[in-house]
């Protein structure tokens, strides 16, 4: 360690002393790189050095939106303009490049003094593509005394793609309501670490967060207020369609969720018809679960969810809709099964797939139902039974609303604590029996927010547990180590600090301890 920072020294005094216009003898290393790619190899060999003559071309014009991206974040980051437009790459240049027979999802990289070359067969890749370049960027800078910064990229190889091809985080806006501008720093978040869903929790009893046209009380009235009982909020549809179009330039679906018939509260004050008894309870503003339930015995119970599953699908590009299904408990169970049974069917005459929380597994799950296994082994059972494929989300390891220890005053502990090595130390196909990479579509780690309802408190139980949970979803098991991991988590606090975000600064992240050097 002390060897390699004296030789670090020493090459940024050489550096200085060159004035910059000397190669930087760099070769690629994985320091910071969350998800760890599949397979990293350096090459003896310069680094690539970014300068504000450095131009973004492409080959296909699929990649301009990516190119238009990757050139604000690395100004964002730099400083530093890039030029981007389509074209053949020349020397010194970052070239995105198309080529035939690369899964979707996959992208190499290849680094040397002269280029950069990106290749993918899609845009989605490419995305990820960049977003490996620029945490190499930000993690290979060479800062000089004089304040001055070498933007230098190691020399050598990157070939990856993802494990699972669902890698999510849900965010709770019906508890507490969060604006548009906030959800969207949320998915610079998720996009950061190639995670690729966000799940929104629409409605709960708390409060009715999206505007459905056909009946407009669920936001006039249901969506007045939020737990503690400050003003709520809600997204029309057209703020809506932006969040979609925001993320899916990110490479990342949002999946909404209308849970039912449970946790209905804020559209039975909305609506009197939707209860037996034909009166609209109060608003509820506390932190209860599993008190409310729609009729579902009542015709326009399903005329209701028919509508609102309708423009929910006219608003989702993605296959799914996710229709909650949990903690139901004052449902009778012939009901709860019946009403699951018929909102799949709704869902499907809409042409989109079922997602459920695991206690859907009652009912009868057709084909491309999917299961989000939050607690229950009978219910992972169950799924597996009926063939469902399974979203994982252990409350014990995965739930972002979880305290880190008995001191965070944030969060709920019912599931456990979740330190950040708990977090990141298990693995999606060893929680139940029968479970295996075939019948997971992949992990979702969600933020419930009954605790939080600003941005800086989202952050405090999000960092440093998301990157993690997206480095489960992608990276293969058995590259995957807590020993690797914390180190590359320690240095990512460049970014937190970049981006002023809250974190925790968990005692188990060597936060501060010298980083192993680069230098090769
Ligand atoms: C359980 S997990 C719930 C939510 C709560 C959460 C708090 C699940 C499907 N339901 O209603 O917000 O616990 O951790």
């Amino acid at each position: 360690m002390k060897f390699n920072l004296i030789a670090f020294l020493f090459l940024v005094s050489m550096i200085s002393a060159c004035q910059q216009t000397e190669p930087v003898r760099k070769v690629l290393d994985d320091r910071g790189l969350i998800p760890l790619p599949a397979e990293i190899t350096p090459v003896p060999g310069n680094a690539f050095v970014l300068n504000a003559k450095t131009q973004i071309s492409y080959d296909s014009e699929e990649y301009a939106p990516t190119a238009a991206l990757f050139s604000k974040e690395i100004k964002a980051l730099t400083g530093l303009s890039l030029s981007f437009a389509s074209g053949e790459s020349t020397k010194g240049n970052i070239q995105m490049k198309q080529v035939a027979d690369m899964e979707k999802e996959a992208y190499e990289i290849e680094i040397s003094e002269n280029q950069i070359l990106l290749k993918t067969s899609s845009n989605t890749g490419m995305y990820f593509g960049t977003q490996t370049l620029v945490q190499l960027l930000e993690h290979g800078v060479i800062r000089l005394e004089d304040g001055k910064a070498i933007w230098a990229i190691g020399a050598g190889s990157i070939k990856d793609e993802p494990r699972f091809a669902y890698r999510g985080s849900m965010l709770d806006v019906a508890r507490h309501f969060f604006s548009p501008t906030e959800v969207k720093r949320y998915i610079d978040y998720l996009a950061r670490y190639k995670m690729n869903v966000l799940h929104l929790h629409l409605a709960d009893d708390q409060g009715w967060r999206i505007e459905i046209k056909s009946w407009p009380k669920l936001t006039e009235i249901g969506g007045k207020t939020e737990v503690g009982g400050a003003v709520g909020g809600f997204y029309t549809q057209e703020e809506y369609k932006d969040l979609v179009a925001y993320a899916a330039e990110r490479q990342i679906m949002i999946i909404p969720e209308i849970d039912m018939p449970g946790h209905t509260n804020a559209a039975l004050a909305s609506y009197p018809e939707l209860n037996c008894d034909g009166k609209s309870p109060e608003l509820y503003t506390g932190t209860e679960v599993g008190f409310s339930t729609l009729c579902t015995d009542k015709e326009v119970v399903y005329q209701f969810v028919d509508d609102v599953l309708r423009e929910l699908a006219e608003l989702t590009p993605g296959p799914y809709l996710h229709i909650g299904g949990d903690e139901s408990h004052v449902t009778a169970k012939p009901d709860y099964i019946k009403f699951i049974n018929r909102v799949q069917a709704i869902v499907k005459k809409h042409n989109k797939q079922m997602i459920g929380w695991d206690e859907i597994t009652l009912a009868n799950l057709e084909e491309g139902a999917i299961a989000q296994y939050w607690a229950s082994p009978e219910n992972a059972k169950a799924a597996l039974d009926k063939k469902a494929a399974l979203i994982i989300s252990p409350a014990k390891y995965a739930y972002l609303d979880m305290k880190y220890d008995s001191t965070t005053k944030l969060g709920l502990r019912w599931a456990g604590l979740i330190e950040v090595d708990q977090g990141y130390s298990w693995d999606p196909a060893e929680l139940e029996e029968g479970l295996g990479d075939e019948n997971i579509l992949g992990i979702e780690a969600p933020l419930w927010s009954e605790t939080v309802s600003n941005l800086e408190e989202v952050d405090f139980l999000t960092f440093p547990r998301l990157p993690g949970y997206a480095e489960i979803g992608w990276t293969a098991k058995s590259k995957r180590d807590w020993n690797s991991y914390r180190q590359r988590l320690a240095n990512e606090k460049t970014f937190f600090e970049r981006m002023g975000i809250n974190y925790y600064a968990s005692p188990k992240v060597p936060w501060d301890e010298p980083k192993p050097d680069l230098l090769h």
